[in-house]
């Protein structure tokens, strides 16, 4: 049954929140509002956590159709001509409607996102007139709430337009490559997998982490029957070897079928449509690859939780139980290593700033370099351009809007050439660099985590006079690293977007999950830096096209004058652009430093607040301090169960399903 497997996961998730919320009352008389925050934090995550699918393409391939085709209802705009022209999220919601978020400008007011009516829909999602309307940009996304049973189930759906935009391909990769669940690719069978498609493939989801990414090779009934062979043998060899389970996550489809048929209720032509086929494997995706992350990363950070709360209640009830200037005391005794470690604590900090800055200078000076080398290879690129444009001195047009067309032909050639070759050194040179650095850093922080950890527990020891040591509480071992980025919502770091399954038990595979991120950063620092695109109107303005016309340049001659003045805008902006690629990894970075910060900050703190919370307990007086013990022991028996539900909700989750 299609909505099973999500039903099952629902629940799933439904037990993961209700346990957390129980360690939350179980944390809350015994002052651990550090850990409670974070479990709050992981709490309305867990609970707001959908799974999201992305669908991407170029121009008209029938991502709104197979989008509707999935919805089983004429939702979403489509037509033959270019069509959608914004990005459109669709979600659940009882009754229908649809809210219109506005882009926004850096220095204006933000804009209150507005409620359209929901059958005027399309004059705000459909392109009307032509295709530039899309570079006005006015509009950011439209979100539609839908009563549509894909989305109760936690489905949301993400349509796009035509990725063949510069600017649609900035919104994506800014927007949602990090936090996507599924990446859905439309062709079209009739000119199946162009160099361009396959150029975003590589150069743009992969690097991002997107390797299980599902082909959807759509328009399929359009192949006459006794072609229909070649072409899937076609589309196979260019695609499987671009997705990690191969041929499996290649599908042929019509979509049209699949949304006619579902209208008609005509169930052949559905199950001919391929359309459930996808279904089906998309859904055992979302429920066993991505579901498991979902429930299994958050678990850990509850287990976590709950080895820090065991920890606590020896020592509490020793603190309980000793008077309160002995304790005073001890405290004060304390007060010298807890200076210490706090000098320890920055040393640490200061070790990951140098590192930042370290990595600054080698990526700076490795991004320079590779945008010196690349204005020299521009004049080749234009040799082998073909262009459809032409300027004709005997037209009827103006020679400067032939001039203007056959300039932004170029550019754009040329700047996609520029954006493919920045990627490939990206994928090549500096992601290899970064996972490496990035090991031993992290390498280096387990080291200092583990003495720090070991300092900071015997201080508690030592001041709450309890027996009972971290290896005593429980049969779980974990890490000092892991404990130390828990504490600052570990789990937020790399964020759970792209984290694959290692990331669910390896601080060190987590850690690399901030690799993907750390190249959507880059990615988006190139777009938006020396973009090329402003060329266009500096050249197609003033004396440039001027200039053209009265030498009455040939086509050959306004390319090479293209050329020349993109090459030089290139190298005028190598510095910054290497200083930009550069500071995007160092910004991402500065996540980790600050997770290791808080982490740090909070064991230190966590005496204190300790020592405080039982000084106000005791000044309550006797009968109080023997209620509070009373509540322990009550606690761990808490702990016991809500530990056991969880390991019965891991070994569920954690088994691998057929
Ligand atoms: N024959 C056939 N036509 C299809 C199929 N899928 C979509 N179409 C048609 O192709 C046209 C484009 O479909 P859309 O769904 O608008 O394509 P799109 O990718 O969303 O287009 P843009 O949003 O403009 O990028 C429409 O006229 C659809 O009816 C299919 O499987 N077979
Ligand atoms: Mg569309």
């Amino acid at each position: 049954m299609v909505e099973s497997q999500y039903a099952v996961f629902q629940e799933k998730r439904e037990i993961l929140v209700s346990l957390i919320q129980e360690l939350q009352e179980v944390l809350e008389p015994m002052a651990m509002t550090d850990k409670r925050n974070t479990l709050n934090q992981l709490e309305s995550l867990v609970q707001s956590d959908s799974f999201k699918v992305l669908v991407l393409g170029e121009f008209k391939r029938g991502k709104s159709t197979f989008i509707n085709a999935m919805l089983g209802d004429e939702i979403l705009p489509a037509y033959a001509k270019p069509c959608t022209a914004i990005i459109n999220e669709v979600k659940w919601g009882e009754p229908r409607r649809a809210l219109l978020h506005f882009a926004q400008n850096e220095n204006d007011q933000p804009l209150q996102p507005q409620e359209v009516p929901v059958e005027e829909l399309e004059d705000y999602v459909a392109i009307k007139d032509n295709v530039s309307e899309l570079h006005e940009n006015r509009y950011d996304k439209v979100e539609l709430f839908w009563p549509l049973a894909l989305c109760q189930n936690g489905v949301e759906i993400i349509d796009s337009p035509g990725l063949n935009e510069h600017d649609v391909r900035q919104k994506v990769t800014m927007d949602y490559l990090s936090c996507v669940d599924a990446v859905l690719f439309i062709l079209s069978c009739e000119a199946l997998a162009s160099k361009s498609e396959l150029d975003v493939i590589d150069n743009i989801l992969k690097p991002t982490g997107h390797e299980d990414i599902f082909f959807i090779c759509n328009r399929f009934n359009m192949i006459r029957a006794k072609e229909r062979e070649d072409v899937k043998q076609y589309g196979l060899s260019r695609l499987a070897s671009r997705t990690k389970k191969g041929a499996e996550r290649v599908f042929f489809i019509s979509a049209l079928d699949g949304l006619d048929g579902r209208i008609e209720k005509d169930e052949e032509r559905v199950n001919k449509s391929g359309m459930i086929q996808v279904e089906q494997e998309l859904e055992k995706f979302l429920v066993n690859e991505r579901g498991r992350i979902k429930i299994l990363r958050p678990a850990r950070e509850v287990q976590i939780a709950i080895h820090a709360a065991r920890q606590t209640i020896p020592e509490r009830q020793s603190m309980l139980k000793t008077d309160l200037k002995t304790l005073e005391e001890r405290f004060e005794g304390a007060q010298e290593p807890l200076r210490r470690l706090e000098a320890e604590r920055e040393q640490i900090v200061r070790r990951v700033a140098n590192f930042r800055e370290d990595i600054k200078i080698t990526i700076s000076s490795e991004a320079c370099s590779f945008y010196r080398s690349l204005p020299e290879q521009v004049a080749g690129w234009v040799e082998t351009l073909e262009t459809t444009n032409t300027v004709n001195f005997i037209s009827f047009e103006s020679t400067k809007a032939q001039a203007e067309r056959l300039i932004e032909e170029v550019v754009s050639a040329l700047s996609g050439k520029d954006e493919s070759e920045l990627l490939a050194w990206q994928n090549e040179i500096l992601q290899p660099l970064i996972t490496d650095r990035l090991s031993s850093l992290m390498a280096e922080l387990d080291e200092h985590a583990s003495t720090f950890v070991h300092k900071i527990d015997a201080i508690r020891l030592q001041v709450s006079g309890s027996t009972v040591s971290i290896d005593d509480v429980g049969p779980r071992k974990v890490g000092a690293i892991e404990r130390i980025l828990s504490a600052a919502g570990g789990f937020f770091i790399g964020g759970v977007g792209l984290a694959g399954l290692g990331a669910v038990f390896g601080y060190q595979e987590m850690a690399k999950s901030i690799v993907p991120q750390v190249g959507l950063a880059i990615l988006f620092s190139i777009m938006l830096v020396g973009n090329p695109w402003l060329l266009i109107p500096i050249m197609a303005s003033g004396g440039f096209i001027q200039g053209l016309w009265s030498a009455k340049s040939t086509n050959k001659k306004i390319k090479e004058e293209v050329s020349k003045r993109f090459a030089a805008s290139i190298r005028d902006s190598a510095q910054q652009r290497g200083n930009e690629v550069a500071e995007a990894v160092v910004a991402e970075l500065a996540k980790v430093q600050d997770a290791v910060n808080q982490g740090l900050s909070q064991e230190i703190k966590g005496v204190r607040d300790q020592v405080d919370s039982i000084r106000s307990e005791k000044q309550k007086g006797q009968a109080n301090v023997d209620q509070k013990l009373q509540e322990l022991s009550y606690l761990v028996r808490k702990l016991d169960v809500i530990d056991n539900e969880l390991d019965k909700l891991i070994m569920e989750v954690a088994l691998p399903t057929v």
